[in-house]
């Protein structure tokens, strides 16, 4: 039987997901239809009797700005706001501000799709010298340099997600506060993969639509119980459609 409920949204449509480039730690901000999409997350949320008591995000402004979005729509400005690096997109690499359909028509639509997709095979490795290197900007700066990933496959992003869920998100949950997360498309697959222990070779298939939020319900012991968008099926499948087809070469 459900005890918790965890609220999830990835943000709205990024300025960066609109031109379809790999996006990563590149801090985009939100397109306009990102901040409907925000807006209307919030929207729902009221609409449905949801209350929060605090939320978590990652350092990333797209994350950031839909979070406050879905405070503003449900006059929550005052709950307290966690943001942490944890939470942050997949980091990409070197694909960093490269255009998905260029890189599919380039390299294949099957390598672009292990390179998004794919459980443990990383994207090319940013150096050090180049100037998308993240420890170059200050809000990572401060960390051990090899905190700092030169990029990430979904494990890696799993294995840096999970220490935050289990020893900063988990007790907040058990202690009784509803908690609502705003993040990205793969900083969620990584959380969902582990909720719902979604085996390595079924995971690639799981995309995450922007704006639209994801309840996930879990007992006692915050074992997975149910998860659903706040969004009719048919709308829901279509925009997790199209996330796949931005791999796709035009
Ligand atoms: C997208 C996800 O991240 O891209 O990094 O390009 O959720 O922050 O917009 P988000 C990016 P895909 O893995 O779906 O290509």
């Amino acid at each position: 039987m459900a005890k918790y409920t965890l609220v999830c949204v990835r943000h709205g449509e990024s300025e960066w997901n609109q031109k379809n480039l790999f996006c990563g730690w590149h801090d985009a901000d939100l397109s306009t239809t990102g901040v409907e999409e925000a807006k209307n997350a919030g929207k729902m949320l009221k609409e449905k009797g949801y209350q929060f008591d605090i939320a978590y995000t990652s350092l990333l402004k797209r994350a950031i700005k839909t979070l406050y979005m879905v405070q503003e729509e449900l006059d929550l400005h005052w709950i307290p706001v966690i943001r942490h690096w944890r939470l942050n997109e997949r980091h990409y690499g070197a694909l960093q501000g490269l255009n998905k359909s260029e890189t599919a028509a380039k390299y294949g639509e099957a390598q672009v799709k292990i390179w998004r997709r794919s459980y443990d095979t990383p994207p090319p490795a940013l150096e050090p010298t180049d100037p998308r290197w993240s420890a170059n900007d200050r809000r990572y700066g401060q960390f051990d340099a090899s905190v700092v990933p030169a990029c990430e496959c979904l494990k890696d992003t799993v294995a840096r997600v999970l220490p935050y869920w289990h020893d900063i998100i988990v007790p907040t949950i058990k202690s009784g506060q509803r908690v609502v997360i705003s993040a990205h498309g793969n900083s969620l697959r990584a959380l969902v993969k582990y909720l719902k222990n979604i085996p390595d070779a079924e995971i690639p298939e799981l995309n995450i639509p922007t704006g639209i939020p994801l309840v996930i319900e879990m007992d006692e012991n915050m074992k997975y119980v149910k998860d659903y968008y706040l969004a009719d099926e048919a709308e829901v499948k279509a925009a997790m459609e199209r996330v796949a087809n931005q791999g796709k070469a035009k």
